[in-house]
């Protein structure tokens, strides 16, 4: 290797950077492979301070997941039943879905994350119905609902256009999109991983339409299977040119393998170099998404914390009751609450602010005491708030 071409090539991709110019597929991969990983981190860094400072966003959510029910045989998938009388498979009623709320009344939880498996019976009716009871509920609270491999389904399942599916949602009390379903776009990968799911395209498409009736998204790419590095930057490119022409991503989570109780069970999980290194080229290859998430349920909450010197600005969030990734192998606690997400993010040199879905900012760390409570550096995590 030839180390002065490539400091050469380094000093120019940062030039770049900092003109907050689109970065090309060869940039993209030339930062996978520069063998510096803390300089491809540090200039990720530079990104993340000039958009937001040491701000650290999170916020108060839980999720819930109304059918584990699903025609679709991802192999990455650990959650699915295939058939609705599968062992383990469920579906809540509507009564049930309405209970996870009913028994948060007392907290304050700003947003319900809701992802279902693809049914083969319920009606659309069900997820309206799930979105009026819970707004009925608490019509504060922000629903961000169903990945756009849900929408396509219904749009096929019940012949109605993407649009028509989500102004229905929407008036149901949909609120925003998770970016759920992505995976990996590239043909090759996906026929391995999802083969008869919503491809790259009706992804995009679904996105589009979202975008367009006003309902902000999320994006996100599961890296670590079958996937190569190229792979993984046309995908970002594909977001990027789609934030290029609507401008509804709202933040990229990378979501990293985890190979419990599903097919993949032969492959190694992303390295710790792999997670970060995917954090910091996310930041520096999607210059026009506003946000970087990592989902510290699935890299782990040390990496998390260090993720937010690596070009994150956001960490998800109390997550009470994830399934999906837990049912994969996750070891992460169940839920952390605002006192520990405060503390690492205090201890990375950050400050925390507290936002609602839409990134309005509803509280930000002063350095004091959290609602009462003194912060206690030596309690462990989730014994706190
Ligand atoms: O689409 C499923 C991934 C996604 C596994 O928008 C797996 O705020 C790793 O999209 N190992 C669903 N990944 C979750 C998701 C998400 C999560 C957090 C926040 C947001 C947001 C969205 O999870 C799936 C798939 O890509 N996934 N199984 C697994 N074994």
């Amino acid at each position: 290797m030839n180390r002065t071409k490539d400091t050469a090539r380094f000093a120019r991709i940062a030039d770049k950077v900092r003109a907050n110019e689109a970065l090309d597929a060869d940039d993209g991969l030339f930062l996978y492979t520069y063998p510096d990983l803390l300089a491809v981190g540090a200039l990720a860094n530079e990104r993340r301070e000039a958009l937001h400072g040491d701000k650290t966003f999170f916020n108060v959510n839980f999720h819930i997941n109304p059918t584990n029910v699903c025609v679709a045989d991802c192999k990455f998938c650990s959650f699915a039943r295939l058939e609705p009388d599968a062992p383990a498979a469920y579906t809540m009623s509507i009564d049930e879905v309405k209970q996870k709320l009913l028994d948060r009344m007392d907290q304050p939880v700003t947003e319900i994350h809701i992802v279902n498996g693809l049914h083969h019976h319920l009606p659309l009716d069900y997820y309206k119905d799930c979105l009026r009871e819970l707004k009925a509920l608490r019509p504060d609270i922000h629903l961000k609902a169903y990945t756009a491999v849900e929408i396509h389904y219904f749009a096929e399942k019940y012949g109605m256009s993407y649009t028509q599916v989500l102004s229905e949602l929407k008036e149901a009390g949909l609120d925003s999109m998770p970016g759920g379903g992505a995976e990996i776009f590239a043909e090759r990968a996906r026929r391995k991983l999802c083969r008869g799911k919503a491809d790259a395209d009706e992804w995009l498409a679904v996105h589009r339409a979202a975008h367009e009736l006003g309902i902000r998204t999320n994006c996100t790419m599961l890296y670590g299977t079958v996937e190569t590095l190229e792979e993984r930057i046309d995908h970002m490119l594909r977001l990027r040119d789609l934030q290029a022409e609507t401008g509804g991503f709202q933040t990229f989570i990378p979501l990293a393998f985890h190979a419990d109780n599903n097919s993949l069970q032969k492959l190694p999980p992303p390295t710790g170099v792999d997670n970060l290194r995917t954090y910091a080229v996310s930041r520096l290859m999607l210059h026009n998404i506003a946000h970087i998430k990592a989902y510290w349920i699935m890299i782990g909450i040390k990496t998390a914390q260090i993720s937010l010197s690596f070009g994150v600005d956001d960490l998800d969030g109390t997550v009470q009751e994830e399934k999906i990734y837990h049912m994969a192998g996750a070891e992460t606690p169940q839920a952390l609450s605002r006192v520990d997400l405060v503390r690492l993010i205090r201890e990375a040199g950050r400050v925390a602010v507290e936002r609602d879905t839409l990134y309005n900012e509803r509280w930000t760390d002063d350095g004091e005491a959290l609602d009462g409570i003194r912060i206690d550096a030596s309690l462990p995590y989730s014994t706190q708030g």
